[in-house]
């Protein structure tokens, strides 16, 4: 399990009348922090309730135990009230949390463990369609309800520890899609940050009413350590027009020589929801390849394309998609731990080989090499050993001195440990042990 905080990222619509400081700026950026009075957003002086609607960044990283939201605020009186909540942008209800009043800055939170909309678990696809919402009221026009500071907290299971985001940069397999806004290729016209999008300014489009597919090749992922790709999650975002059952879509994949849909999203309207344009994001995950049902492969990453498949109502309405993002979650390999210090012979003779042995373990238990460092220059590199397994080397020095021995381990995939804390031999003439281990 692991959580992260989202913070709003933009304004949705603004109906709270007051902001601190009294600048044109956006109200979303009054509530990133809980600086209190330095910062904050307010229904200040109206009687009854007043709304703000945020916008979220999109999430990828797992699947979801529990969103939360944080609000804090403070109320002029307590009479008055302050409440966050969801609001979903496709049905365009909202979900509300508890109503507060306490009348200093205080912190609450209201957790949810299933989509309040449906009842059901939460799906990427739920979350990147739900604004954040607050709402603040006053009984009559004496009073202020404030919020200094609200986000996000998902609790999530995580795909894979690491992941990279990938966007689309050259033509595909596919190009079906026979409508376009903007100049270029279509890939340059759905290669917006899925957060920031250009919407209606650059994207593809269609009124045929069967399925017309684009794939797109991606960027390539840069890590070196990939242990194992846990999950490769594509989002679009698209928009239909005023109809009655709307437009549909569906990501598509082309791995493998062969082109893979993921679950079909349907009833995408214009609606121009609360003054703005009416692009939804949607989400598919694949934690397998479908063209193998294996886990994916670096290789098959570097070669895939990602992309839509989308078709109107019908004719005479238009749907559009205005951005393509794939996120790919995977888990990176870990060093070996830093081996013990290497044991053998605290005194020696000249040119006498003397073992020195070591061990360590690997946490995804891979054979791991060492490598000792003997002190007068030389290093010898033994193995492979399995985690966890002792492993010895030896080594003969040919001048007399006293010499730091040490190790260090190398796993399967390249990933090296630290060097261990050094063993020390001296080496003297033969008949001076005695003086040299301080018995006389
Ligand atoms: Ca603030
Ligand atoms: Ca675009
Ligand atoms: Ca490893």
């Amino acid at each position: 399990m692991a959580t992260i905080t989202l913070s709003p990222i933009a304004d949705y619509s603004v109906g709270l009348n007051y902001q601190y400081p009294e600048d044109s700026g956006s109200h979303y950026a009054k509530i990133l922090s809980a600086d209190d009075a330095s910062s904050y957003v307010a229904n200040k002086w109206a009687s009854g309730w007043k709304y703000d609607i945020f916008k979220l960044p999109v999430f990828a990283l797992g699947t979801i135990n529990s969103v939360s939201i944080y609000i804090r605020g403070f109320c002029g009186t307590s009479d008055c009230s302050f409440q966050p909540g969801f609001f979903n942008l496709k049905t365009q209800a909202y979900a509300w949390g508890t109503g507060r009043n306490s009348t200093s800055y205080t912190t609450y939170s209201d957790t949810w463990t299933t989509n309040p909309f449906t009842g059901a678990a939460w799906t990427l696809t739920d979350l990147a369609q739900i604004c954040l919402v607050v709402g603040a009221y006053n009984p009559n026009s004496s009073w202020t309800t404030t919020i200094t500071q609200m986000y996000v907290v998902i609790d999530y299971t995580a795909y894979g520890a690491s992941y990279e985001t990938l966007i689309p940069n050259g033509a595909g397999a596919y190009t079906q899609i026979d409508s376009q806004e903007g100049s270029g290729s279509h890939y340059q016209l759905v290669d917006d940050d899925i957060n920031y999008s250009d919407e209606d300014s650059t994207d593809v489009w269609t009124r045929s009413t069967s399925y017309l597919v684009d794939t797109y090749a991606l960027s390539d992922i840069s890590s070196s350590s990939i242990l194992h790709i846990k999950a490769v999650i594509v989002h679009f975002r698209i928009r239909g027009t005023s109809g009655s059952s709307g437009a549909s879509g569906k990501p598509a994949l082309y791995t493998n020589s062969g082109l893979y849909y993921g679950t079909e999203q349907t009833g995408f309207l214009w609606d121009t929801i609360l003054g703005n344009a009416g692009y939804l994001t949607c989400a598919h995950v694949w934690t397998t390849n479908p063209a193998t049902g294996l886990e994916w492969t670096k290789a098959e990453i570097q070669a895939l394309q990602a992309g839509i498949a989308i078709k109107a109502e019908s004719g005479n309405r238009t749907v559009r998609v205005t951005a393509v993002s794939v996120t790919v979650c995977y888990t990176v390999d870990q060093a070996p731990a830093t081996p013990s210090a290497p044991s053998g012979n605290a005194v020696g003779a000249p040119t006498v080989s003397y073992s020195f042995s070591t061990s360590t373990t690997d946490p995804e238990s891979d054979t791991v090499t060492y490598t000792f460092d003997w002190g007068d220059g030389n290093q010898s590199t033994i193995g492979p050993y399995a985690s966890g397994a002792s492993a010895s080397a030896s080594h003969g020095w040919s001048t007399l001195g006293t010499y730091t021995v040490k190790v260090m381990a190398t796993d399967a995939l390249g990933a090296t440990s630290g060097w261990s804390s050094t063993a020390t031999i001296v080496i003297a003439a033969p008949g001076s042990y005695a003086r040299v281990v301080g018995l006389w």
